[in-house]
């Protein structure tokens, strides 16, 4: 694949320190894990207001915790892919902070250092009535919803629609858009919110913002370089780039 880096996002790598990569489900979807929306996205099967959301868990805990175990077992037999490993070569260059609406866990498994998970962990769980934390817990399959010492539901800590972002990831998460001199939009459909509206934030503050995505987005025609293409494909080639301006100095 031939990619176009334009001379102007050459000068602003090098004259960049802070970069956010802010992350959606498009990064992972080279692991095999499915994106939300469009054609081979899992709410072309599944209902988000079926499964996504506080009261369907209510009405139905097996279900909703069923469909979870079910991603968790997709996630748990994935691996990061060039796109995650890219980004933390970033490192070896810039300060990085990984801003994802991911919650599959890839990109500290690829060994990102800061990453704010802003749609929390699917590898995470806690009481619903206690708070009791169960995470990075194996739960034997197809026995229903775990009920915890307490008698509570047990729930994936995840944000359903309607609830609000972990505020100090999402706090956190607006600092770094606001400092940052980069600011990567990857794989993401960048139409739920708040989380969108921290691409807002970086490009008031003056970020020079780059989209990477298969196809052209909400955001596209507001970015400073729109990259048309799969981000393992395009992440490592700026890597490439980088390392042979590197060199040249
Ligand atoms: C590639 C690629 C490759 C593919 N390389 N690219 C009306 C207007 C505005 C807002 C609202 C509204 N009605 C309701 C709201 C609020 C709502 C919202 O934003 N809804 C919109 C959908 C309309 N937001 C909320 O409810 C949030 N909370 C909130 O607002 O709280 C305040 C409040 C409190 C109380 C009452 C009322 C308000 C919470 C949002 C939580 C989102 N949670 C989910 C997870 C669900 C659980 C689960 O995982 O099962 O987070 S939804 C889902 O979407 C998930 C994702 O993180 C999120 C974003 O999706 P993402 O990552 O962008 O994926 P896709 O599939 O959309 O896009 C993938 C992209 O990748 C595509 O562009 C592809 O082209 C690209 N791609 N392969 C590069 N190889
Ligand atoms: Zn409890």
């Amino acid at each position: 694949m031939e990619i176009n880096l334009p001379d102007e996002f050459i000068t602003q790598l090098s004259l960049s320190k802070r970069i956010v990569f802010f992350t959606g489900a498009g990064i992972s979807a080279e692991s095999g894990i499915p994106t939300f929306r469009g054609e081979e996205g899992i709410w072309k099967k599944f209902r988000p207001e079926e499964l996504a959301n506080f009261n369907a868990f209510m009405r139905n805990p097996t279900l909703v915790w069923e469909w979870y175990q079910y991603r968790r077992k997709i996630v748990r037999e994935t691996t990061p892919n060039p796109g995650h490993y890219a980004i933390v070569e970033f490192e070896n260059y810039f300060d990085v902070t990984v801003v994802t609406q991911n919650v599959d866990n890839l990109h500290k498994r690829a060994g990102s250092k800061l990453v704010y998970e802003l749609h929390g962990n699917i590898e995470k769980n806690y009481c619903i009535r206690c708070k009791k934390r169960y995470d990075f817990i194996e739960f034997p399959e197809n026995q229903g919803a775990p009920i915890c010492e307490c008698g509570g539901n047990i729930r994936p800590d995840i944000v359903w629609f309607g609830e609000y972002l972990p505020n100090d990831q999402f706090s956190s998460s607006e600092n770094a858009a606001e400092v940052s001199d980069i600011f990567f939009v990857v794989g993401t459909s960048s139409v739920v919110y708040p989380a969108a509206s921290i691409t807002n934030i970086a490009r008031s503050a003056g970020s020079y913002v780059v989209e990477i995505n298969i196809t052209e987005t909400e955001i596209s025609d507001r970015v400073n370089l729109f990259l048309k293409g799969k981000s393992g494909e395009i992440l490592p080639k700026i890597i490439e780039l980088i390392k042979s301006e590197k060199a040249k100095t």
